[in-house]
């Protein structure tokens, strides 16, 4: 798909769901309140096999999905917060391995097969679960037992030819349970450090394909204090506005200023 064709889709899907949409250069970039309704854009976008970073305190990484055979367009709506990424593997969105980065433990994880020491996510397979066709990850992960890696990790992602940047501003600040880490870690305060280290590192990779990012505000569970939202939501915005037009413009600029 053209990039200006990108924009113009990924706007209109906006619209569809009522998310917020920005452009930054090239690169469209949607924000929802529910982290599931990024699902919508992955699916109406005819993304496939796309590289996935997922920057949240959260794995978002449960399983045990209905699987629906005829696939429509609002397929997010049976997903939950925490499990859509299973379905955009199994149906092909996503492909592994996929990679998820918490800045509060400053960990980058990678799931996917063949990986020597990584995760234990072999893919999806559909078991049959109270009488309904469900997906589900092939072994069933539990995120305790899944090993970690340093944040340098990092610069090792292998980008495909369309690439996910996914992000819950819980990861930067988050007022639940953040994942792999102690019960009594506070997770609200420094988020402007944590957004200052994620920037540096996604500074370091390829422009991303499409930027998702969720704002954690679902009714009664609102996994970033609704007093921080705007400004967390302002900083990293503000943060990609710096440097993906760089990121997309640089071969662009040195063949203009060549003679
Ligand atoms: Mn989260």
């Amino acid at each position: 798909m053209q990039k200006d064709d990108l924009l113009t889709k990924v706007k209109a899907l906006s619209q569809d769901i009522k998310a917020v949409f920005y452009s930054v250069g090239h690169v469209p970039i949607v924000i929802t309140d529910e982290h599931n309704e990024v699902y919508y854009f992955w699916q109406n976008l005819a993304l496939s096999k796309a590289t996935l970073l997922h920057i949240d305190a959260h794995g978002d990484l449960e399983g045990t999905v209905h699987e629906n055979s005829s696939l429509s367009n609002n397929y997010y709506q049976a997903l939950d917060i925490n499990n859509f990424i299973c379905p955009a593997v199994h149906y092909g969105l996503v492909d592994l391995p996929l990679y998820w980065h918490n800045p509060h433990s400053g960990e980058t994880l990678q799931f996917g097969p063949d990986n020597p020491g990584a995760g234990r996510i072999k893919g999806t397979s559909i078991v049959d679960m109270f009488g309904h066709p469900t997906i589900q990850w092939r072994p069933n992960p539990r995120l305790s037992s899944i090993n970690s890696y340093p944040g340098e990790l990092v610069d090792s992602i292998a980008v495909g030819d369309q690439f996910i940047l996914d992000i819950d501003l819980d990861a930067f600040s988050c007022s639940g349970h953040v994942h792999n880490m102690p019960l009594r870690y506070n997770g609200e305060y420094g988020y402007e450090e944590r957004i200052g280290s994620t920037l540096a590192m996604l500074r370091t990779l390829p422009t991303p394909t499409l930027v998702t990012i969720t704002r954690s505000q679902c009714g009664s569970e609102t996994y970033v204090d609704p007093r921080y939202v705007a400004r967390v939501e302002g900083l990293i915005l503000a943060g990609l506005a710096r440097y993906l037009p760089n990121s997309v413009d640089a071969a662009a600029h040195n063949d203009q200023v060549k003679p």
